[in-house]
């Protein structure tokens, strides 16, 4: 039997892996539980059986699983990831400690395959994820030359404090994990700044989009913003091709790719949005159209739930890709 180890069981993310792990159809496996001391002894409920968060300790990390899910924070992954890799784990992280790593594998399935190479397989930035799933079968075809990036990104990207925020703010309370309100607000910030002006939120699509489809010579560019939406990340994205297809030629190439779900009728203002994607598993995408502005380029509009396939949902299939072979 298969032994999986989740790191993080309590979190957000976590607790979603949980979820999803539940509802699909892996081979049979048992399941060790993680957090840190703060939360072991808590007990979840898992098909129907009780198990006991354990606290996760250098001498755990030696038990020999084969697989392990990570969703406890970069410091968390840099410590314990290399740990789990020596006992001879394969270790599936969230967090973004390993991504622009070079000897580290950053995975979306449907895009790209690990080499194993290492035994610590990154698992990218939920932005980043429902941007390169419509990319990728773009590229293939026509070859990429540019790709402008705006995001309106939801407050669950913080994690639990993002939600308490938004619902702070709409009892009048002043918000304590952003600097800014977000109810009744934007906040063109996501993660800290850099020198160059640009955040490191905005950085790791950047970064994140050349690494996942191999093309160090993207120009890639991106505006990060926080909006006042409980579930799901929207992304607006201005393409340049290398070729200059019809928008049909577009939409039904899209429409043929693995997760994806084209939803694009303007004569009956049909275009995803960020509630009728929440706990959806699918990336929606919409507003295709050809930008007279310039030659070969075109704008895409996607939506998708940032902790199912931005997260939880893209690293239990990386799981299943790697049990499957
Ligand atoms: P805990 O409940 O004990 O704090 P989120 O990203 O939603 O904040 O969740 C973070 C998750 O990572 C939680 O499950 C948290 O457990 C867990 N975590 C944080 N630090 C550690 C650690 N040092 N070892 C194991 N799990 C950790
Ligand atoms: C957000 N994208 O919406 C972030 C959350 O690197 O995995 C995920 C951060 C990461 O705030």
């Amino acid at each position: 039997m298969v032994k999986i180890a989740l790191v993080g069981a309590t979190g957000l993310v976590g607790q979603t892996m949980l979820h999803i792990l539940e509802k699909r159809n892996l081979p049979s496996f048992s399941l060790t539980l993680f957090s840190s001391a703060r939360s072991a002894g808590k007990e979840i409920t898992f098909k129907g059986e009780t198990y006991t968060i354990e606290e996760l300790t250098e001498e755990r990390a030696q038990d020999g699983f084969d697989y392990v899910l990570m969703s406890a924070g970069g410091g968390t992954s840099l410590h314990y990831a290399p740990l789990f890799e020596e006992a001879g784990s394969v270790v599936i992280d969230n967090s973004s400690a390993w991504r622009m790593d070079d000897s580290i594998d950053l995975i979306v399935p449907e895009v790209n395959k690990a080499s194993l190479r290492r035994k610590i397989i990154a698992n990218p930035n939920c932005s980043t994820i429902q941007s390169v799933v419509p990319l990728k079968p773009i590229q293939d075809a026509f070859g990429l030359k540019r790709v402008a990036y705006t995001t309106y990104q939801s407050v669950s990207g913080s994690g639990v404090k993002g939600l308490e925020d938004l619902e702070k703010g709409e009892k009048g309370e002043a918000p304590t994990n952003y600097n800014h309100p977000i109810y009744h607000n934007l906040i063109p910030q996501i993660d800290d700044f850099e020198e160059d002006g640009y955040t490191k939120e905005e950085q790791k699509m950047i970064n994140e989009t050349r690494k996942i489809l191999n093309q160090a010579d993207l120009d890639v560019t991106a505006t990060c913003v926080r909006v006042p939406v409980p579930h799901s990340h929207a992304v607006a994205m201005n393409i340049t091709l290398n070729s200059e297809p019809t928008v049909e030629e577009l939409k039904s190439l899209l429409s043929k790719f693995p997760s994806i779900k084209v939803m694009d009728d303007p004569s009956k203002e049909v275009y995803p949005t960020p509630l009728e994607a929440a706990q959806k598993e699918d990336v929606f995408v919409g507003r295709i159209r050809k930008d007279p502005s310039l030659p070969k380029t075109y704008h895409l509009w996607s939506v998708s739930d940032n902790i199912f396939k931005g997260a939880a949902l893209n690293a239990v299939q990386i799981l299943e890709s790697l049990i499957a072979n």
